[in-house]
């Protein structure tokens, strides 16, 4: 079922490994063109920084964030926070990303955080769960754009087989249900594989209930 079918079906994912849901080709090019548009005006206002982990290390990823909060990584710890680190509230989350969460999360609550990130070059993200929220009953819905991306798909606990799965712009990924708290990360970018991003990488859009 695509998106722009009448009935307000449960839309079905196209993959599902290990309980996560890919709904592969969701957005069409006009659609990744238009959330291009509204995730540049966020990043005028929140510009994109590059984090450092709690130990110290810098991520390679750039981040910022839309919402009531954002996702924060500094010597502080892993956290959300009300405000950008430049001081900045942080701008709404955009209209067409919020409509991914409203057609595929199955949750009658809306988001509180949408995290952003972009990989350049050689950037990745080790496998980690997201679980900083306080609710595990609400998904977390994602949405990729630009290069592709090698998305990588373990267990509850760390270690033990994994699959993986290319994610291409406008593949959505749902986390929900038993894959919530499921380690994942990317471990490589296809640099070239897309026309998406002036200047190329990959965007990933990931939206959270966290209070
Ligand atoms: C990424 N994604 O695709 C990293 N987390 O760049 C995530 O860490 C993620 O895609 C929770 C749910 C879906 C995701
Ligand atoms: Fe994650």
């Amino acid at each position: 079922m695509r998106k722009n079918d009448e009935e307000a079906v449960t839309p079905q994912p196209t993959v599902v490994l290990r309980g996560v849901q890919v709904f592969q080709g969701w957005l069409d090019r006009a659609d990744q063109l238009a959330m291009l548009a509204q995730i540049r005006d966020v990043v005028q206002v929140a510009p994109l920084v590059q984090p450092v982990t709690p130990s110290g290390r810098k991520m390679s990823v750039q981040m910022t964030s839309a919402g009531k909060l954002g996702w924060i990584t500094d010597r502080g710890g892993y956290r959300y926070e009300t405000t950008h680190p430049n001081g900045t509230t942080w701008p709404e989350i955009p209209s067409t990303v919020r409509a991914v969460w409203d057609a595929v999360s199955g949750s009658s609550r809306g988001p509180d955080s949408c995290l952003i990130n972009l990989y350049r070059e050689a950037a990745k993200m080790g496998l980690h769960q997201d679980r900083n929220e306080a609710d595990f009953s609400y998904p977390v819905v994602s949405i990729s754009l630009g290069d592709d991306g090698l998305f990588r798909i373990g267990n509850m606990t760390r270690g033990g087989t994994t699959e993986k799965i290319w994610l291409k712009s406008g593949d959505v990924v749902v986390m929900g249900g038993d894959a919530r708290l499921i380690f994942h990360g990317i471990d490589k970018t296809r640099l070239g594989s897309s026309t998406l991003l002036s200047g190329g990488g990959r965007l990933n859009l990931t939206m959270r209930v966290v209070t």
